[in-house]
């Protein structure tokens, strides 16, 4: 049966690139083999207390073992993209130093059978798995990681480069950076005061830089080099042009130490002024370093940020959305489906960045399978069908988005929710490593096959 209703036929572009998305650690397991080194989830995992229920990315979807089956999987949703990530100390056990062979091989069948299957593969080179033994050095803290980083994306991208057009460098360094390392919810567990904070968020927008030139040292020509980041995905509360004007000031301002350092190679006025004394120390080299330039701006949008015109020094205000809002089952995600029209849109006007896509959206919910086997998820179509409506009209409308990644293909280990809160198309009962399709995937197919929202 069609999962389609009568309606406006929401056409997108006929190249448009329709993906899914992973990490590393959400989906490999096999943590001991092929010469992998621990890494900070690794630690943080199997300290008491930290992840739900105990849970681990030991197993997780088994994806370093059954790639090849789940590739079918993808080939028989008509996936024309698959983003996935790789697992720094898979590469370089240690952080630094040797690598290892038998990691990068895996990366390298992994890319084959993509391609084989007429999957084009985009990778991403840092998922929050940073090398343990980086961290016992201080991790982000510590200047040294930037470079270290840098090598290893050098490296990995150099490598990799024959089969793989489009990198990014790290996954969201506003989640790591503040969930990892000011509320200590998510590896490596630490709670900066704002000081510190600061400056390690500086040595991450460094290492991004590094990283960006590193990569560009080693490629084939042609080769495609961004990042993924969770923006604020600044929304105007009323499409007025005050509100709109707001959303536009907002978007740099609340997001002033990731994606607008990387953009403008400064730190805002307002940003500096609200750190005072706790400002990081740089220098006008490494803010040219951070600001270069980048071919594609990923951006994972899972809810708006609602703002609002006020007379204050900012030039707006943040509307937290109320308590009883409706969200999905992580209680973080709203459902605000206009964040994945603005967002970009807003992006494309204020940064002028000419080529864009969707590194992640998708939603969790408590799915079950039926006795007949069967999924149906039918919140998350309800919340794919909203989104995918207003990411149209902002293509429709010349926002230059070329590509979107579903997060995620697989149920998979949700870090410290562990596997209780399900993200994928594709149920896993983790217990067999089972796949079943649920609702939504059938849904992405007809989407993907129609090229539309229909
Ligand atoms: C992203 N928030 O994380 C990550 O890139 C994925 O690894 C993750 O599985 C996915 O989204 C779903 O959570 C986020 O609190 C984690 O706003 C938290 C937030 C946003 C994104």
């Amino acid at each position: 049966p069609s999962t389609h209703s009568a309606g406006t036929t929401r056409t997108f572009p006929s190249d448009f690139l329709w993906g899914s998305a992973t990490a590393s650690y959400q989906v490999e397991g096999a943590v001991h083999e092929a010469g992998r080194g621990p890494s900070i989830w690794d630690t943080f995992s199997h300290t008491p207390g930290k992840t739900h229920n105990g849970d681990t990315g030991d197993v997780a979807d088994d994806f370093f073992h059954r790639y090849k089956e789940d590739i079918q999987i993808m080939k028989g949703l008509g996936l024309k993209t698959f983003r996935f990530s790789v697992s720094w100390s898979r590469i370089f056990p240690t952080g630094t130093g040797s690598p290892n062979p038998q990691g990068l091989d895996f990366y390298h069948h992994l890319a084959d059978a993509l391609l084989e299957a007429g999957i084009q593969p985009f990778c991403t080179l840092y998922h929050w798995d940073l090398p343990q033994t980086l961290q016992d050095k201080g991790g982000w803290e510590n200047h040294d990681t930037s470079k270290a980083f840098a090598d290893y994306a050098g490296y990995t991208a150099g490598k990799l480069s024959d089969n793989v057009h489009h990198f990014m460098t790290m996954n969201e360094m506003r989640t790591f950076v503040d969930v990892g390392n000011r509320e200590g919810r998510h590896a490596p567990g630490l709670k900066l005061d704002d000081k510190r904070l600061a400056q390690l968020n500086h040595h991450v927008v460094l290492g991004h830089g590094l990283a960006v030139r590193a990569i560009r040292a080693t490629v084939k020509p042609g080769t495609k080099v961004g990042l993924a980041e969770n923006i604020s995905a600044t929304t105007p509360v009323v499409e007025s042009p005050e509100h709109i004007e707001a959303a536009h000031k907002a978007l740099r301002e609340e997001n002033a130490s990731f994606l607008t350092v990387v953009q403008e190679g400064r730190y805002t006025d307002l940003y500096l002024k609200r750190l005072g004394g706790n400002a990081p120390k740089f220098t006008a080299e490494e803010m040219e370093i951070i600001r270069s330039p980048l071919d594609f701006v990923g951006i994972n949008i899972y809810q708006p940020m609602y703002v609002r015109a006020d007379s204050s020094e900012k030039g707006y205000a943040v509307v937290p959305p109320p308590s009883s809002y409706p969200h999905m089952f992580s209680p973080w995600l709203n459902v605000g489906p206009e964040g994945i029209y603005w967002g970009p849109k807003l992006v494309h006007e204020v940064w002028k960045v000419k080529e864009m896509y969707i590194t992640e959206n998708g939603a969790s919910s408590s799915d079950h399978l039926t006795p007949e086997g069967k999924v149906y998820d039918t919140d998350r179509v309800m919340f794919l069908r909203n989104y995918l409506t207003q990411l149209q009209r902002g293509v429709s409308e010349g926002v230059p988005v070329k590509g979107y990644f579903l997060w995620s293909l697989l149920d998979n280990y949700e870090w410290a929710d562990g596997y209780e809160k399900r993200f994928g198309i594709i149920y896993v009962d983790f217990a067999t490593q089972q796949r079943t399709p649920k609702l939504s995937a059938e849904f992405y197919k007809q989407v993907i096959a129609k090229n539309a929202v229909s």
